[in-house]
């Protein structure tokens, strides 16, 4: 029997959801490939070599832990991720394969975008499916990845704009399981390989755009005007039998979800739609963040992509999300790889101002995050090996001027620019100040910021029995430090204070 939705479906489209018949099929397959994987696995008792081209079977599964008790407080639930401060982001979807090129074209924009800027019409763009066999992709190495560049925390993309879910969803069967001949679940090997490595796991979930759905927002090139979709009922229905049970699946089968990182919201304000998402968090996971963009309130801010605000927020914690060079999902002519020096920056910078970074990666259609940004994001994780007590755990800078100001210029809309200012950064726990200084003069002689407390011992950070000099000039007080110090990039001194508040 036919669903509605299939109706209104091309009919040469492959996947969608519900769909009985590709439902037996996919039984019958699963059969198949378990008895060929018994088979390989286990059935050979001689040493007979098999196709050494094959993918490797995936790695056992093992159980994971349940979903965490709801916290005491809002405060609680956030505790956790004010501590983190640096997470990774993963973009990775079909657009990995054409990673920028279409039809021998490059096609500019965000690679994540390349379905919707060729533009590639959904028929065509769900053929990727058939291709997409990432057999270098090892769950364990991007979670070390992540732990020894210092990150705390991995969000990946589950479903972008796209549609494709790159879990094995059974509410679609256009997904990473059923439609690709990798026949895995890289989201479960990436839940189980967090879990062994007590690496907080979370999901971002395109809620409102989908462009593989005649009712998801976004593909106005297949399914017309989304205003129609909104008003006609296609919006709800999409949202009622896709996006909600998919959200539940992830929020059911993968262990713990730290956080869920919703995006683009469309008309998610109306008939109850963003409070149904809210609803399903609280119901399965109630330790579960939600970020920024899901359309109704969420338990934290969520800047714009690539946005760090000129000075500290008040109120609402935040996180900026980021890329690393300048697309989310992988192009292969994006070789611009943020230096370690500018990630350690931005990185104190957002923490100097009460937030957290989340630095995103776009790994390759075989399941690679390109060495040359493995091997920057692995120099931050070695300089937050020695200096890492000035990032986590630390709140904002108490003082606020080293941020730069606003200027008499006046940008287009009439609005002072302003101008920033990235000489040094401040991070503070009870009783310390710890300045990190991006640029030491060359009689290193750093000016501190102006205030009453008592500094009543200072050192390197990490190194508490090597004394900074401390003294006065014209009433300033100026830390003395070595040019080009330990690590070149970036320098951080610890200032040991009476009291736990700064008087100014
Ligand atoms: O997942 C990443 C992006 O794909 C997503 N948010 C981050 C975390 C995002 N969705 N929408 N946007 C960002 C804004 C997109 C704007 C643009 Fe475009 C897409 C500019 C160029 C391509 C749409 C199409 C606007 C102009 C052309």
């Amino acid at each position: 029997m036919k669903t509605e939705h299939q109706t209104t479906h091309p009919t040469n489209c492959l996947y969608s959801p519900h769909n009985n018949r590709t439902k037996l099929f996919r039984i019958v397959a699963l059969c198949g490939a378990a008895l060929v994987a018994g088979i390989v696995t286990y059935g050979c008792s001689t040493n007979e070599k098999h196709d050494q081209h094959a993918t490797p079977p995936p790695p056992p599964m093992t159980a994971l832990p349940p979903a965490l008790p709801a916290p005491a407080s809002e405060e609680a639930k956030l505790a956790w991720f004010k501590d983190a401060k640096f997470g990774l982001f993963i973009h990775w979807g079909l657009y990995s394969i054409p990673a920028g090129d279409w039809n021998g074209k490059r096609v500019p924009g965000i690679g994540e975008w390349i379905m919707h800027n060729a533009p590639i019409p959904v028929t065509q763009y769900e053929q990727l499916a058939k291709q997409f066999d990432p057999e270098q992709f090892d769950a364990e190495k991007w979670v070390q990845m992540a732990e020894d560049s210092g990150m705390k925390y991995i969000v990946i993309t589950s479903k972008h704009h796209d549609g494709f879910a790159m879990y094995h969803s059974h509410v679609s069967p256009y997904n990473i399981y059923d439609a690709t001949p990798f026949h895995r679940d890289p989201i479960r090997e990436l839940a189980e390989a967090c879990a062994r490595h007590h690496m907080k796991f979370g999901f971002y979930y395109s809620q409102s755009q989908d462009w593989h759905e005649p009712g998801g927002m976004g593909n106005t090139n297949d399914f017309g005007p989304d205003a129609i979709k909104d008003t006609d009922g296609a919006y709800d229905k999409y949202l009622r039998e896709k996006a909600e049970p998919q959200v539940a699946e992830l929020l059911q089968n993968y262990g713990p979800v730290c956080l869920i990182w919703f995006d683009t919201a469309r008309m998610m304000n109306v008939n109850g739609r963003g409070e149904a998402f809210m609803d399903l968090v609280h119901k399965y996971q109630p330790a579960c963040l939600i970020d920024g963009r899901l359309g109704v309130a969420g338990d934290y801010v969520s800047t714009g992509d690539n946005t760090i605000p000129n000075e500290s927020q008040n109120g609402k914690y935040w996180e900026t999300p980021a890329t690393v060079n300048h697309t989310w999902g992988f192009r292969k002519d994006d070789t611009d790889w943020k230096s370690p020096g500018d990630i350690v920056f931005k990185l104190v910078d957002i923490v100097s101002k009460g937030g957290n970074y989340l630095l995103n990666v776009g790994p390759t259609s075989r399941g690679v995050v390109p060495q040359e940004c493995q091997s920057n994001l692995l120099s931050v994780g070695r300089w937050l090996k020695s200096y890492g007590e000035v990032v986590y755990g630390a709140g904002p800078s108490p003082f606020g001027e080293e941020f730069g100001q606003f200027v008499k210029t006046k940008d287009h809309n009439g609005k002072e620019v302003f101008l920033a200012r990235n000489d040094w950064r401040c991070t503070t726990k009870p009783g310390k100040l710890y300045f990190t200084l991006f640029n030491i003069p060359r009689d290193g002689m750093i000016d501190l910021p102006d205030f009453k407390n008592e500094i009543t011992r200072a050192y390197i950070v990490g190194e508490p029995q090597t004394p900074v000099l401390i003294d006065r000039t014209n009433d300033v007080r100026v830390a003395h430090v070595t040019r080009n110090g330990p690590n070149a990039i970036a320098y951080p001194i610890c200032l040991e204070i009476s009291g736990d508040k700064v008087e100014k």
